[in-house]
């Protein structure tokens, strides 16, 4: 598997030198809403270490991206008037990643509306 480059844009929204909506951060993890939603509420949680995709992120810090994802899914379902959720997440170009940063999607859903593409 290719290398973690610290050059990637979530790497650079982590340290601060590009811009985001902020919506939750704790000592492992951070979110912020995705530039390109694709449904209202659409959010992307990381882990603040390096990680390319599930393949390479430690156990720690796996669990702490998934507990951050489940409270997050809570508040957007909530926030969004949501009865559901989908939760996405992609690994290495033939899996869909396009940025390389481990990170979930979380996209609130409602009954009879289809994902943006
Ligand atoms: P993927 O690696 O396939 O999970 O897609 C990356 C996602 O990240 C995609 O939904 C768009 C989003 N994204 C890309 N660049 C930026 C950015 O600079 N800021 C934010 N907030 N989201 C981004």
């Amino acid at each position: 598997m290719t290398a973690y480059d610290a050059d990637n844009i979530f790497a650079k929204i982590l340290r601060g030198e590009l811009p985001c909506h902020k919506v939750y951060e704790d000592d492992k993890t951070f979110a912020f809403l995705d530039i390109m939603p694709r449904a209202d509420g659409h959010t992307l949680v990381l882990p603040k270490a390096a990680a390319r995709n599930i393949l390479d992120v430690g156990l720690d810090d796996l669990a702490a991206v998934m507990a951050t994802t489940q409270k997050l899914t809570h508040a957007v379902m909530k926030a969004f008037d949501a009865p559901g959720a989908t939760i996405q997440q992609f690994n290495e170009p033939a899996g869909g990643q396009v940025v390389f940063h481990l990170h979930v999607h979380v996209l609130p859903r409602h009954d009879g509306v289809p994902l943006k593409p």
